[in-house]
């Protein structure tokens, strides 16, 4: 079966391009503001058509800008196990996103199906799932992708409408797993796998001792509508969720985890002394004070979680001795974490350039292999043969009782992740149900390790472009000089690290530096932005 060329420059037609922007394919698919999003959008549609076609599976397009204001609005593409879109696929979605003669998107269009084999493809097998968040822009940039999708005969658009990003990949994996695929099927995964690690806490507490209480911040978005969902039937947790948008709050503004983790501020309608005494801790009632326990603190909880029961395995059940655990961080994981990984816990430490395609994939390797960028991105995976070896071993192949649990604990912690993607509904209930399966409490969980210091900015350039970087963005290339002058800062403090990258999200250069003191971090890292902007054209005023 050929293009119906005629088809998709008619539906093209109704989506002109806006003149004089280049879109680009950045770390997590095209985002910009909301307005000038339609043709893009409609040209993703045809990609995750053509990835349908080409993988023979069920794909996945959410309309989503995730922490960037609530004015801008993005797409990403969800490939067949609910990661995202192949690698291999950007370039062509970049050039075809940017084509401004209709007759050329035709070209780009036919030029890649021949090169990638997508006729061989039985005509009637492509299907995409379309969901959104909750932007004004959303509803009118869904249907644009709907249309886009529908452009390429053969394919089929399911519009399944508002959703979490993470909901709409676990939907995609699911769906092509041939399993229940549904938003209550989802709710009802985390929910039992959550109840099956509380039901082997050891020791339990008092059975009818009240719920954990914990206080969400909804970021008035999506998040804040769908956490309902769980709320009803998880057992043992008690959720507060503040900023629902329901009171006149914006998304993202204000409010957020990008935000806390950036400006290291409370979240709007947090911080306050009564929060205190509601969860019990009076002590400190006026000043209190922001401690964040972000992706690193994370990611080292869980791998303290997960290697206990592994090792129980290992040393148990000798079929899976050869069993190997890794975890993925990137450049900017703050040291003192990694430094614990590696020294403390003996766990394999990697580390990939930012952006969650590049870490799931790294993770994807191991058996067991955690990612989290400091940020809160990321999840744990299981590779499907130790699943399926786990999942198919009898109660009595395992030589000890302790064995037993240890393997069922695993695969009830693979229920409540999310495999697909990060998702921050099912983080949060692996979160707590290690903190109730250890009987830690948060100040517990703080004391792993202590941070060392640290400072990000942000640098306007001409041309973000213009840097590049290596060894997982750890090392600048160009411009030529900007490396031995970070070098050079670098030297002038005590335990001194530092790097920069062009963000994949915004039209600037992102500092990060760290120090033996937060004085220090300052200094270094306003010293390597100044740098930045005398050697990579900065914008206005040094910072
Ligand atoms: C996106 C990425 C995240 C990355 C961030 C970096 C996904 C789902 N999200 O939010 O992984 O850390 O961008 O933003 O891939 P930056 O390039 O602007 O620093």
């Amino acid at each position: 079966m050929g293009l119906d060329a005629s088809r998709l420059i008619k539906a093209a037609s109704g989506f002109p391009l806006p003149p004089g922007i280049h879109f680009s394919y950045g770390t997590a698919g095209f985002r910009a503001d909301g307005s000038i999003l339609d043709c893009v959008v409609f040209r993703a549609g045809i990609v995750a058509a053509l990835r349908s076609l080409n993988t023979g599976s069920t794909i996945g397009l959410m309309i989503t800008a995730s922490h960037n204001p609530i004015q801008d609005n993005g797409v990403k593409i969800a490939d067949p196990n609910g990661d995202m879109l192949s690698q291999e696929w950007e370039p062509f979605a970049e050039s075809l996103a940017n084509e401004s003669n209709l007759e050329n998107v035709v070209q780009v269009v036919e030029d890649f199906m021949q090169k990638n084999g997508v006729f061989k493809v039985s005509a009637s097998s492509g299907k995409v799932l379309l969901a959104r968040d909750t932007r004004p822009s959303g509803g009118r940039l869904l249907d644009a992708a709907k249309q886009g999708v529908e452009a390429i005969a053969g394919v089929s658009a399911e519009v399944i409408g508002v959703l979490t990003t993470p909901q709409l990949h676990w939907m995609v994996r699911a769906t092509n797993r041939g399993v229940g695929a549904s938003e209550h099927d989802y709710y009802s995964q985390i929910s039992s796998g959550f109840k099956c690690i509380v039901d082997m806490i050891p020791m339990r507490k008092n059975l009818a001792s009240p719920s954990e209480l914990v206080i969400v911040d909804g970021a008035n978005g999506v998040g804040a509508m769908k956490l309902s969902g769980l709320q009803a039937i998880i057992p043992n947790v008690q959720l507060n969720v503040r900023n629902c948008g329901s009171e006149g709050g914006i998304l993202n503004e204000l409010v957020g985890a990008d935000y806390v983790q950036k400006e290291r501020k409370f979240p709007q309608n947090f911080g306050h002394a009564s929060d205190l005494t509601k969860i019990q801790k009076s002590e400190d009632a006026e000043g209190i004070t922001l401690r964040l326990l972000d992706g690193d603190k994370i990611l080292t909880l869980l791998a303290i979680f997960i290697q206990k029961h592994l090792q129980e395995l290992r040393s148990e059940v000798h079929w899976l001795s050869s069993v190997n655990f890794g975890v993925v961080q990137t450049a900017y994981a703050n040291g003192a974490s990694t430094k614990f990984l590696k020294e403390n816990l003996g766990v394999e430490v990697v580390l990939t350039p930012t952006g969650v395609k590049h870490l799931h994939h790294k993770a994807a390797q191991y058996d067991i292999g955690i990612y989290f960028e400091a940020n809160g991105h990321g999840t744990v995976l299981f590779k499907e043969e130790f699943f399926a070896v786990l999942t198919k071993t009898a109660p009595s192949e395992f030589r000890t009782e302790a064995a037993y649990k240890a393997a069922r604990l695993l695969l009830a912690i693979s229920d409540v992740v999310n495999q697909a993607i990060g998702d921050a509904f099912s983080v949060l209930f692996l979160v707590e149900s290690a903190l109730q399966y250890m009987n830690w409490t948060i100040q517990d969980w703080d004391a792993i390790y202590k941070d060392l210091p640290s400072r990000q900015l942000k640098v306007k350039v001409q041309d973000r472009a213009v840097l590049r970087t290596t060894n997982s963005e750890t090392k600048v290339t160009h411009p030529q000089g900007l490396q031995s002058a970070i070098d050079m800062e670098v030297a002038k403090v005590t335990c001194g690290r530092a790097f920069v990258r062009p963000s994949g999200t915004e039209d600037v250069v992102r500092v990060y530096a760290e120090a033996a003191t937060q004085d220090e971090a300052d200094c270094l890292a306003r010293g390597v932005a100044i740098h930045v902007h005398n050697l990579a054209q900065g914008v206005g005023l040094p910072p």
